[in-house]
């Protein structure tokens, strides 16, 4: 509670039409060689409702719940690709222990129902999936706007591309958001106005790509969402696909209100450069934590599972709050949208020196 509370305050940062800075603690910000001041003079107020950056803390300790089973569930590790950062690991195994329904590994962020958000939302997280996260066929949930047990929204990962997935009234609809790069950082931005109506809107950017841009309903007609992140694959709550285990760094998590905009989203530090020259960078092999929390133990390959065994945890509540078993299709993802305008904001254009 203190880091988004901190949060909202100290991200009630006017970015004023020359000379913008941000108003709290910001030191200094600069501009981007080549960007054009101009471009940045647009007044621009936002608060953010929740960020973690990893660098400090439990990983997502400020959240607000949390769906693991085990050790390995969630871990702080070192941030692939980057030296001296810091980013979460989410591991799940198809032995894990059952945690609501089936195997897991998930945490809520905001909670609609609970008033953490309003209409307007904006979201962004970045994704690294290791080089031997295997492709397969069955798909799991990365990130689900959930509401009383489905997911009306869901991005999902299934055969090496991102998926987004409509699930509203029964009626599931796909769009294919492109194939992952593995081995790097894919920054997702996600703007939504929640309606059960025509003025509802869904907006993704992946990489700076806009690739979806959908007016109308995009939940169902329920209290707004809760947004969970993770990894959450429901045919591993009775049967085996042909991976047993699935490995995810996420960084720099953030929900901001209807003052945010595209470019605050997307603009995180380690974006700019202290990116590792090396190899190391893994496919999830490597890194285990620098430091913090949880062990990460994990060496080997995403998936190959050889290893899993564990267990640990507690969970093993079961209850189907959302399962999305595809076939069922009780809490399912899916959506996707068409058309595809391709916007390309620029980003990162200026830096800030404290980190929240
Ligand atoms: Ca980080």
């Amino acid at each position: 509670m203190k880091k988004h509370q901190k949060i909202t305050n100290l991200f009630m940062c006017s970015i004023l039409i020359s000379g913008f800075f941000a108003c709290d603690l910001t030191q200094q910000e600069e501009p981007i060689a080549e960007e054009s001041p101009l471009l940045l003079a647009t007044a621009t107020s936002s608060s953010f409702i929740f960020y973690d950056d990893f660098e400090s803390g439990e990983p997502l300790e400020d959240a607000h719940g949390h769906e693991l089973g085990a050790d390995h569930s969630l871990t702080s590790v070192s941030k692939p690709g980057y030296s001296g950062e810091k980013a979460a690991r989410f591991e799940l195994r198809d032995n894990d222990p059952i945690v609501k329904g089936s195997r897991r590994a998930e945490v809520t962020i905001v909670k609609g129902e609970d008033g953490h958000i309003e209409k307007d939302t904006w979201y962004s997280f970045d994704l690294y999936v290791p080089k031997d996260y295997v492709d397969e066929d069955d798909d799991e949930v990365i990130n689900q706007w959930h509401q009383s047990g489905n997911a009306s929204a869901s991005i999902r990962i299934k055969n090496g591309r991102f998926l987004w997935r409509y699930y509203i009234n029964g009626q599931r609809e796909d769009f294919d958001l492109g194939s992952i790069k593995k081995e790097s950082w894919n920054s997702f931005v996600i703007h939504m106005i929640h309606s059960y109506g025509s003025d509802g809107l869904t907006e993704v950017w992946l990489n700076d790509e806009k690739l979806l841009d959908r007016k109308g309903r995009n939940i169902n007609d329920d209290d707004l969402p809760k947004w969970k992140i993770g990894i959450y694959k429901s045919k591993w709550a009775d049967e085996k696909t042909t991976t047993s285990r699935r490995v995810l760094y996420y960084d720099n998590v953030k929900v901001g209100d209807s003052r945010t905009d595209y470019e605050l989203m997307a603009y995180n530090e380690t974006n700019e450069g202290s990116e590792e020259q090396d190899d190391d960078t893994t496919s999830d092999s490597g890194n285990n934590d620098s430091g913090s929390s949880g062990g990460d133990s994990d060496s080997g390959s995403d998936d190959s599972s050889g290893d899993n065994g564990d267990s640990s945890g507690d969970s093993s509540s079961d209850e189907d709050e959302d399962n999305n078993d595809d076939s069922s299709e009780v809490d399912n993802d899916d959506s996707g949208s068409d058309d595809d305008q391709r916007r390309r904001p620029r980003r990162n254009r200026w830096k800030r020196n404290h980190r929240w």
